[in-house]
């Protein structure tokens, strides 16, 4: 018995989920700009974002409209390019990457589209293939306790037409176990080995 609460009690805090935490990016969603709807512009500079020697293209309802909000972006600007943003994280504590990604209306065919994604040391590939429907795709992983980067770029023929990018966020799922935590986790057990102690001289 002692032994089943003992094992709640250290238990409880590291399987507490928090609320799915507070977008950790700046600009994830590419609303910074204002621009008017039906148009689009190449920038060398984005807020939040390093950005590639290409550039990227912001467009609000061209070529496809917004996951979320009213712009959205493109990599293959006139040429193949890139984006990355870095952001603090805790040692130990699990992380999500989500993005929404589509390809053009008037793309130039799956050899020409394609995102590479990555984040800390995974990498990975999405929208080699011609479908115009936005589609999301998430990841999880650990935090290292130091700045952590994601990163974009646009894959397939360097011929300015690639695939759309929008609803960037890394989010925290669950934390490392919090001081405070830990100290009533102690507490609790300290309190259950009294309890067995004088059980046992009761006995
Ligand atoms: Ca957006
Ligand atoms: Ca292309």
């Amino acid at each position: 018995m002692n032994r089943l609460i003992a094992s709640a009690l250290l238990a409880a805090p590291l399987f507490a989920m928090a609320a799915t935490g507070d977008n950790l990016l700046t600009n994830g969603s590419f609303e910074s700009n204002a621009l008017r709807s039906g148009t689009w512009t190449t920038l060398s500079r984005l807020d939040g974002w390093t950005v590639g020697r290409h550039g990227v293209e912001v467009r609000n309802n061209v070529s496809g409209s917004a996951m979320d909000g009213r712009n959205f972006i493109e990599l293959d600007t006139t040429g193949n390019s890139s984006i990355s943003q870095s952001f603090a994280t805790l040692a130990g504590a699990t992380y999500e990457l989500s993005f929404f990604f589509a390809n053009r209306a008037d793309q130039r065919g799956a050899a020409s589209n394609g995102l590479g994604w990555s984040v800390g040391s995974l990498t990975g590939e999405v929208g080699r293939n011609t479908s115009t429907q936005w589609a999301n795709y998430t990841t999880q992983f650990i935090g290292t306790g130091k700045p952590m980067t994601v990163s974009f770029a646009a894959l397939g023929r360097s011929d300015s037409y690639g695939t759309s990018l929008d609803g960037v966020s890394v989010r925290m799922l669950s934390a490392v176990p919090e001081p405070q935590s830990l100290a009533l986790m102690l507490a609790g057990l300290a309190a259950v080995g009294v309890m067995a102690r004088r059980r046992r001289r009761q006995d």
